[in-house]
């Protein structure tokens, strides 16, 4: 590093002192904290997106956001050149850099990076950032932060995309990163055109008419509401109500954590919405789930992100028997390798429909990063998270594959071109970076209508094995280590055995516990055959883990 670089980091660095006695880790959605204590670790996340962008040669993506927490929070993560989330080798690097306690041992760690990574701070590639923020107050100060950061490093620029949905920005930089054009307009375009795509493919007579034509989606007081909106105005073939549109608190009483967690209806919602389609979205949009409200009471049928995956599973499955039907001659592959991923969160019924369609389920660690990547092992792989984050992801080599049998004018059957069409659409469609809550919902409206389905129909696909999840505050989370996709815990000893012995009490019953990335808790998950059983579990099990772990309260 020159003597020029050093002096600007040490100079501008000045300016943004570190919170005392606060330790920040970098988790499964980057650095997340009440607003006011984050302006350091924003400005040094941005120090680190401009050696990152260095590094790859490559558009780098920072987001401000603590999507569904409360709105007082506030969180920054990076995305990498593919769109995903910051590869987990820098990660250490994030947590040392934000934990420097003042400018020269930051100036000091950052060196020392450089070096080891031969990062050409002088060279003749000039870093780009994009920074995004949802509708948080304190992004505005954050934004500030982070551009300050970018700044800090002499060959690097930052663009500010604007106040944006999480997966909108990771779209960006994905389609950056292509050569392709990045702006909101050409979202909005290719998401709007894929939809329509996928709407004149439907088969005559199955489109469903009536009261079920009508979505109301709860935009939770935050950006994704705007953001439906405007795509609103460029869709036909949809009629959609916005409510919670940012009137109200951000997350307070609405979008799809609170539903999915409490399972009752948002603010805004009420009697008059019985029997219609209702959707939620999370503050910062990238997690959808669905939902009826129920007849005198303000409980919900919830439509979970388990059930998404379920419809996407059975509307790709169609896709694909059709594409592999015998008769034509065409460049088809052996078989189309379509993989299903999900955690120890999904719901038991869930895995087993799947598997009864014959699909092959495979389960990773909880976490985006985890889903995505393995995922992405596949031709098609599908990912979802039960609390409504996920998406379907394309390989490029099958996408080839589909565009030949699209342009093959030798097939005598052009239902296999549609098939095709509609399976190019939906990687259009839906986003390819991450779990987009505007791209999942149109897909969900687009294969409804494709079926010809009402949401009680799509709801009757399986019923929901009864769970319970609970957290546990204890005096060091860190110290449950687990293994198979943290379906086990190998750490502390004896903890596990004690475990299968109240699971073996019950019905259909299965439970485990894991560290959260996001919370200091442990969480606790249990399932089996009624609601008091699954509950009697968790809370079992819960007390096991106050007595191996050393509760906080004690
Ligand atoms: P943690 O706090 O590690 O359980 C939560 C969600 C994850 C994921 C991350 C954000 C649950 C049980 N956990 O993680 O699925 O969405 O937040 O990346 O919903
Ligand atoms: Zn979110």
């Amino acid at each position: 590093m020159n003597d020029k670089q050093r002096s600007i980091l040490l100079d501008i660095s000045s300016r943004f002192s570190p919170p005392q006695g606060v330790k920040l880790s970098y988790g499964t959605s980057g650095f997340r904290a009440d607003a006011s204590l984050l302006e350091s670790a924003v400005y040094r996340v941005g120090l680190l997106a401009a050696l990152r962008s260095l590094k790859t040669r490559a558009v780098i993506g920072l987001m401000i956001t603590a999507s569904h927490n409360e709105i007082s929070d506030n969180g920054i993560k990076v995305a990498d050149p593919s769109g995903g989330m910051l590869t987990q080798d820098w990660e250490p690097f994030a947590e040392s850099l934000a934990n420097a306690p003042d400018s020269y041992t930051l100036v000091e760690i950052l060196d020392d990076f450089v070096k080891k990574e031969k990062i050409a701070l002088d060279g003749e590639w000039a870093a780009e950032v994009f920074l995004g923020r949802d509708t948080r107050p304190s992004g505005v100060s954050l934004l500030e932060a982070a551009k300050q950061g970018v700044a800090s490093i002499v060959k690097a620029n930052a663009k500010d995309m604007g106040v944006l949905t999480t997966p909108q920005l990771h779209w960006m930089v994905r389609a950056r990163n292509k050569g392709l054009e990045a702006s909101e307009h050409n979202y909005f375009d290719q998401l709007s055109s894929s939809f329509r795509c996928l709407l004149e493919l439907i088969p005559q007579g199955s489109r469903i008419v009536g009261t079920n034509d009508k979505l109301i989606v709860d935009g939770a007081d935050g950006i994704g509401a705007e953001k439906l909106e405007s795509l609103k105005g460029l869709l036909n073939g949809l009629c959609v109500e916005v409510r919670n549109s940012g009137n109200g608190v951000l997350n307070e009483g609405v979008g799809a954590d609170y539903v999915q967690k409490e399972k009752v209806v948002p603010r805004g919602f009420g009697p008059a919405d019985v029997g219609i389609r209702c959707a939620s979205f999370d503050g910062d949009a990238d997690r959808l789930v669905y939902f009826l409200v129920q007849p005198n009471s303000n409980k919900i049928e919830l439509v979970d992100g388990d059930k998404i995956m379920a419809l996407f599973a059975l509307f790709l499955e169609e896709q694909l028997s059709i594409l592999n039907k015998s008769g034509d001659v065409t460049v088809r592959p052996n078989q189309t390798r379509l993989g299903i991923v999900q955690t120890a969160y999904a719901n038991g019924a869930s895995t087993s429909y799947l598997k009864q369609l014959g699909l092959e389920v495979v389960f990773t660690p909880t976490g985006v990063k985890h889903v995505h990547e393995k995922a992405a092992e596949y031709d098609i792989g599908i990912y979802f998270e039960a609390n409504g984050h996920g998406t379907v992801l394309f390989s490029e080599a099958y996408l080839c594959y589909l565009e030949d049998i699209n342009s093959n004018l030798s097939l005598t059957s052009t239902e296999k071109q549609k098939a095709a069409s509609r399976l190019l659409a939906v990687s259009k469609l839906i986003n390819q970076a991450v779990g987009d809550a505007l791209s999942g919902l149109l897909l969900v409206e687009a294969i409804l209508q494709h079926l010809g389905w009402s949401i009680q129909r799509w709801n009757e696909l399986y019923h929901d094995l009864p769970s319970r999840q609970l957290k546990v505050k204890v005096l060091d989370r860190a110290a449950v280590v687990t293994a198979n996709a943290e379906t086990v815990v190998v750490k502390p000893s004896g903890i596990q055995e004690a475990i299968n012995a109240e699971i073996a009490k019950y019905h259909k019953g299965r439970c485990f516990i894991r560290p959260s990335g996001t919370e200091d808790v442990v969480r606790v998950y249990a399932e089996a055959s009624t609601q008091e059983a699954a509950d009697g579990l968790a809370y079992s099990v819960a007390k096991l883990a106050d007595q191996f772990l050393g509760s906080t309260n004690s």
